[in-house]
């Protein structure tokens, strides 16, 4: 079973600012987490990070028929791209989302998440645990289809 793990726009840029709300931990601590938990869940895994919404765009379409799960942080494009979501619809991938921080408490223009349309389900709002968590509930979705 293989996962792809992507994440959006400055997520690289973790732990640079804003501390309160995304943590103090950089982008590497955060895939040593990913790392972690692919390996308590056994599954294979590859990890995408790109600022540029079009490659996101490619990389799921890559996917169609190399990858059995997805997890997303799509950051600012969680809010904006019908894209990403037109992507994760084509290619029938089960997907979870995933943020950081709590959306649902934050700015108006954050509460709205189109990748939500598509997502087997989002977690936000338990800082670098919530990958953890999708990877490990994605795993036992597919395992229960
Ligand atoms: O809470 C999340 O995970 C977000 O997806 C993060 C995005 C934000 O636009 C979404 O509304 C919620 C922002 C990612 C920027 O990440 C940085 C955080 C600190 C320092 C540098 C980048």
């Amino acid at each position: 079973m293989k996962f792809l793990i992507i994440n959006g726009p400055n997520l690289n840029m973790l732990g640079i600012r804003e501390p309160h709300i995304y943590g103090a931990q950089n982008y590497e601590a955060l895939l040593g987490v990913i790392d972690s938990a692919c390996h308590e869940a056994g599954v294979e895994y590859e990890t995408f990070q790109s600022n540029h919404e079009g490659a996101i765009v490619d990389k799921i379409q890559e996917a169609y028929g190399k990858i059995d799960g997805i997890v997303i942080n799509p950051a600012a494009y969680t809010h904006t791209s019908v894209a990403i979501l037109d992507a994760l619809k084509t290619v029938s991938i089960p997907t979870f989302e995933v943020h950081i921080s709590d959306i649902s408490t934050r700015e108006a223009f954050r509460q709205h998440s189109f990748v939500s349309y598509v997502a087997v389900e989002t977690i936000a709002g338990l800082g670098f645990e919530g990958y953890r968590q999708a990877i490990l509930k994605l795993k036992k979705h597919l395992e229960s289809k």
